[in-house]
């Protein structure tokens, strides 16, 4: 059995496709539309009851979610698609650190401000300055990072996870528009990946 991908258009999924593609493994992809993910979400629900993708399920029927340890396991499984430095090379330490940094510090909020009635129900104005007060701290957060950011890629010369994240956050909120005026070498890392042909094609299947 092949991977199996529960994916979203526009998505983190984007982030699993797009290094598939990278390592040339074959990917069954099912798309889920975004008013299906979520608490309630049918197709989802009994793979993981956040109702959230990424999930994948690997050919012996385990069932991942995570981004991050699903693109670990990656790299595991194809150490030479070239998505992180190897274990004991020098960018490492800095690779994880950035790795969990974007999915324990930028991408929850994400899951607090996107869907603001989950966590504040029937409080519409409340809803929004929460949606804004997420955003606010997400661009102080890719400030941050962008203060660590190396050239051509985030880690320097060589291409890693850090940079995929980069380019799929750099079309969601606050936009490539902010990106480009306050954050330019992080937005020159999204630009240098939505060059690559890999990227590319994911970025046309997620209509982007
Ligand atoms: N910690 C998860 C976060 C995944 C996540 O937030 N996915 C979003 C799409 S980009 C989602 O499915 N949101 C639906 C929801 O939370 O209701 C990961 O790193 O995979």
């Amino acid at each position: 059995m092949t991977h199996r991908l529960y994916a979203c258009r526009g998505c983190g999924s984007m982030l699993v496709e797009a290094a598939f593609a990278k390592a040339g493994l074959p990917l069954d992809i099912i798309d889920v539309d975004w008013d299906d993910t979520g608490w309630d979400s049918g197709p989802l629900k009994t793979l993981n009851p956040l109702g959230q993708v990424p999930v994948l399920v690997l050919p012996d029927g385990a069932v991942m979610t995570e981004s991050a340890a699903i693109l670990l396991y990656l790299t595991e499984i194809a150490p030479d698609a070239g998505l992180a430095p190897p274990v004991g090379d020098a960018a490492r330490p800095q690779f994880l650190r950035w790795l969990q940094f974007l999915v324990s510090t930028v991408y929850p909020t994400f899951a607090y401000g996107d869907r603001p009635e989950r966590w504040l129900p029937g409080r519409e104005d409340a809803g929004e300055a929460l949606t804004e007060a997420n955003i606010e701290h997400r661009k102080a957060m890719y400030r941050h990072m962008e203060a660590h950011a190396g050239a051509p890629h985030f880690l320097g010369a060589g291409l890693s996870l850090i940079d995929l994240y980069l380019w799929a956050m750099n079309h969601w909120r606050p936009r490539q528009a902010w990106f480009a005026a306050e954050t330019p070498k992080l937005h020159a890392i999204a630009e240098a990946m939505r060059r690559e042909p890999w990227v590319a094609g994911v970025a046309e299947r997620n209509g982007l």
